[in-house]
C-alpha cells in the first residue's frame, strides 16, 4: 500500500535509538521563495544536528513516503512548481496517485507518528483564520494535534491569524499550549502577544515530562510548545498589523479561499516588509528546530 523511505542517518537514528525531530515541507514550497527556501532547509538540518538529534525533512516524492530528504531530493522538492501541499485530507491520495507533495503540520505528524518520531519543529502552526464565522476556514493542524501523539514546537500561530479564536479552539480540543519562558503568548514574528500563556514551562527537560504523564495517562493527541522569536529578529505587533490588514484585504478582493490563503498571506508580507518577515521567519525556525531538538533529547533521556 505505502512504504517509508528512511534517508540513511534517520535510518541509522532509529536503530540506535536516538533523539529525531521531524520537519515539515510546505514551508520549503509554499512558505518561502527560492533560494532562502532550500538554504533555509538545510540551515535548520544542521540546527537541529548541533542540538544534539538527527533531522528528518518530511515529503511525497512520487508517490513515496520520505522520511528525511538527501541534498537531491530536498533540491528538486525547493525548485519544483507542481508540488501539492499536504494535509490530513490529501496525504494517502497523493501516495496512491504517485505524487509529489509538501507536508503541512498535519500531514508531517501523521507521518512522524508512523515513523515513531516524537517530536516536529516548524515556524508557526495554522489556526482560525480572521473572518472563519463566515469563511469555516479552521486549519486541519489543529485536529491532528488533538489526535496525533506527536510534540510540536513553533513561535506561536502565524499571525495573520485570529490567534484570540485560534487558542480558544486549542483549548477546547484539549491541547496543552506551553509557552517557554514567558507569560503570554507569543504572535510568530512578534515576540509577545497580549494573549495569556494557558502554560509555562521553561525547560525541555519539564516539557518532556509533561508529555511522558500525558502518554502514561492514556491522554490522547500531541503538545504544542510556542517558542518565542528572539526579540533582536522580531517584527514588533504594532509595526506589522497594518500590514497584515492590507495583505488580508487584498486576499479577499483576489477571493483567495482555502489552501492558497496561507501562502497569498505570506508571500505579500515578504513584499510589503521588503523581506523582514523571511528574515524573522527563518530565524524563529532554526529557533525552533533547535529547541525541538533538546525536548527530543530529554523524551528519550525519560525513556
Ligand atoms: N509555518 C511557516 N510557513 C508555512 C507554514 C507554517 O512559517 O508555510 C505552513 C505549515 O505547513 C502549516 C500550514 O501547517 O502553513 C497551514 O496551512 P493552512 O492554514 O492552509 O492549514
Ligand atoms: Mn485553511
Amino acid at each position: 500500500m505505502f512504504d517509508i523511505h528512511y534517508a540513511p542517518e534517520v535510518f541509522e537514528a532509529k536503530s540506535q535509538n536516538k533523539p529525531i525531530v521531524a520537519l515539515e515541507s510546505t514551508i520549503i514550497t509554499h512558505g518561502m521563495p527560492y533560494p532562502q527556501n532550500v538554504e533555509t532547509a538545510r540551515q535548520v538540518e544542521n540546527d537541529v544536528r548541533d542540538a544534539g538529534a538527527i533531522p528528518a525533512t518530511i515529503a511525497v516524492l512520487s508517490g513515496q513516503i520520505h522520511v528525511g530528504l538527501e541534498d537531491s531530493a530536498l533540491d528538486t522538492l525547493a525548485q519544483a512548481r507542481d508540488v501539492a501541499k499536504l494535509s490530513r485530507a490529501d496525504l494517502a491520495a497523493c501516495v496512491a496517485r504517485g505524487g509529489n507533495g509538501a507536508t503541512t503540520v498535519a500531514a508531517t505528524m501523521i507521518v512522524a507518528h508512523l515513523a515513531g518520531i516524537a517530536v516536529f519543529a516548524t515556524g508557526g502552526i495554522g489556526g482560525v483564520h480572521r473572518g472563519a464565522e463566515h469563511s469555516f476556514d479552521i486549519s486541519a493542524d489543529l485536529h491532528e494535534l488533538a489526535q496525533t501523539p506527536v510534540r510540536g514546537v513553533c513561535a506561536g500561530a502565524k499571525a495573520i491569524l485570529d490567534l484570540k479564536k485560534t487558542f480558544e479552539v486549542l483549548e477546547t480540543l484539549g491541547i496543552p499550549v506551553i509557552v517557554r519562558g514567558q507569560d503570554t503568548l507569543p504572535a510568530f514574528w512578534s515576540a509577545q502577544s497580549d494573549l495569556p500563556a494557558p502554560l509555562r514551562m521553561d525547560t525541555a527537560q519539564e516539557i518532556a515530562k509533561a508529555h511522558q504523564t500525558r502518554h502514561a495517562m492514556g491522554i490522547p493527541g500531541g503538545q504544542l510548545i510556542c517558542n518565542p522569536i528572539p526579540q533582536a529578529a522580531e517584527i514588533p505587533n504594532a509595526e506589522l498589523a497594518p500590514i497584515i490588514t492590507q495583505a488580508l484585504n487584498e486576499a479577499e478582493a483576489q477571493n483567495i479561499t482555502a489552501k492558497a490563503v496561507t501562502p497569498f498571506l505570506l508571500n505579500r508580507i515578504f513584499e510589503l516588509t521588503q523581506g523582514r518577515s523571511l528574515a524573522a521567519n527563518i530565524t524563529l525556525i532554526r529557533h525552533n528546530a533547535r529547541f525541538a531538538a533538546q525536548i527530543a533529547a530529554e523524551i528519550q533521556a525519560l525513556q
